[in-house]
């Protein structure tokens, strides 16, 4: 039976307003908000004085057990998740793949992945070619399987990477069914150009990766997608924005009033590449993802954007892979598994490059960790808030806390960790149950469940009113501001 648990005397935080108040879940639902609910017997009482209750974390972009570059990355379903509550993060939206090009293969073999899930998890599908099965599916996934949101990946050339021809038609699909087209946005054409060029400079370590595919590029496929994103007049959501140059797309196509979203992840926002450089080989390949993290002052902008709006997310891309696999890539920086962790450190990094540095209120945290995403992926608000009726998925964050990441401690299966020394998740809820609490996890195996997520979020809203007179619309010079 499920526990009966009052936090009191905290301050709890929505996307939209804060207030000193008490929460009272039951049967996995938050059932009462208000300010002095009185105790009552059987109710475990957890104090929260002091400190701040929230939404649990959502988690937009990862990638558990995900077969990439010849390895699978080394967080299963259930470590993965483990590592994400015990972060404060009690949602996550995977990216599933098409097994040799076929989503539903794909798609059933995600579900067999997930079957071991501690934590409540949503898919993404990602599309890599096309043809009619292709459309079938995705309509077959939309309509049946609960899924809002289709990936396309403008890189890795010779596997993942989709044409202009075949982004054009996915989009389309994704615009008729009402799901979200999303991209990773780089060239992989002048990527795989770059790579080529560098390592026949010589350059063969993990500083080849981030010289080889300059932020040039993934501003390139940004304008890119974004343009041919207004061409069909469907929204777009650009996944890992990691340099300046993706960004100003980003930012235009909004202030021309396109339905853009732009997600950064923690990666971005807080590190920058200068321990690519690193003359210790396992230490510089822990920083290698793509895109890759960028030179000093991209993160700042990036950081800069999310304050102000301009982007609306933060996701963290988490794809770890250990330090053998990495070592995969010792004489040829091409051949180093491409991620990097975050779903444990998400949480605590964002409130301190962007809370504890001045640049956002509490709110707008709880909005870029955990709001804005249920709402774009539309399950708001069963989650990303602390209101009657939605799922018991809250933490208790202390601001004051000293509780430390690290690689000793991580429950992450990667054995390194590039965030040493953050911390803030005191207590994490998941499905009304406590499952962190005094840096202890008590979690079970196959109690996580899939969160099937409807097609026609809010950002198709009114879209359909657009198209009638959407291609003569095109011709007018809208577009001067930047
Ligand atoms: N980038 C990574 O670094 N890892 C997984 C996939 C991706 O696009
Ligand atoms: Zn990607
Ligand atoms: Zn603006
Ligand atoms: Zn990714």
């Amino acid at each position: 039976k499920s526990p009966k648990i009052l936090i009191k005397g905290g301050t709890v935080v929505n996307a939209d307003h804060q207030q000193i108040a008490d929460v009272y879940i039951e049967d996995g639902k938050i059932q009462i908000v208000a300010p002095d609910i009185k105790e009552m017997e059987g109710v475990r009482v957890i104090d929260a004085t002091g400190k701040f209750v929230m939404p649990g974390g959502i988690d937009p972009h990862t990638h558990m057990e995900m077969p990439f570059m010849g390895e699978e990355s080394c967080d299963d379903f259930f470590s993965g998740q483990e590592a994400a509550l015990s972060g404060g993060t009690t949602m996550h939206i995977d990216f599933a793949l098409p097994h040799n090009g076929d989503l539903a293969e794909g798609f059933r073999l995600w579900v067999q992945k997930a079957e071991k899930s501690c934590m409540d998890y949503g898919f993404h599908m990602a599309v890599t070619k096309w043809n009619d099965k292709v459309a079938q599916d995705m309509e077959w996934l939309v309509k049946e399987k609960g899924i809002n949101s289709f990936k396309f990946f403008m890189a890795y050339k010779g596997s993942l990477m989709v044409s202009d021809e075949e982004l054009l038609q996915g989009f389309k699909k994704c615009k008729e069914l009402g799901a979200v087209p999303q991209v990773h946005a780089e060239n992989g054409d002048a990527v795989a150009e770059g790579q080529a060029r560098i390592f026949g400079l010589g350059i063969t370590g993990p500083e080849g990766h981030p010289l080889s595919r300059p932020p040039v590029l993934e501003g390139e496929a940004t304008g890119r997608a974004i343009k041919l994103a207004k061409f069909v007049n469907t929204p777009l959501y650009v996944v890992h924005v990691m340099s300046i140059d993706a960004l100003d797309e980003v930012s235009r196509a909004r202030h021309s009033g396109q339905r853009v979203i732009g997600e950064p992840v923690v990666s971005g926002l807080a590190l920058n590449d200068s321990k690519l450089w690193d003359p210790d080989f396992r230490t510089a390949a822990m920083y290698v993802m793509s895109p890759p993290i960028r030179a000093v002052g991209h993160s700042q902008a990036l950081q800069d954007a999310l304050s102000t709006g301009i982007l609306q997310l933060v996701g963290t891309d988490h794809c770890p892979f250990n330090s053998k696999q990495k070592a995969l890539g010792k004489h040829d920086f091409r051949k180093i598994p491409n991620g990097v962790n975050g779903v444990e450190e998400r949480m605590h990094i964002v409130w301190d490059v962007m809370v504890n540095s001045g640049k956002i209120s509490v709110t707008d945290y709880v909005r870029i960790t955990s709001t804005a995403c249920a709402k774009i992926f539309n399950i708001y608000p069963q989650k990303g808030a602390v209101l009657p009726g939605s799922d018991a998925d809250v933490i208790v964050l202390n601001p004051n806390a000293e509780t430390k990441i690290s690689a000793k401690t991580h429950h992450s299966r990667i054995d390194t960790n590039i965030y040493e020394g953050w911390g803030k998740v005191e207590v994490t809820i998941s499905q009304g149950r406590v499952v962190w609490e005094n840096e202890q996890l008590t979690v079970e195996r196959g109690s996580g469940r899939y969160i099937p997520m409807k097609p026609f979020g809010y950002l198709f809203d009114g879209l359909d009113k657009v198209d009638a007179t959407y291609m003569s619309s095109m011709q007018a010079p809208v577009n001067r501001n930047f």
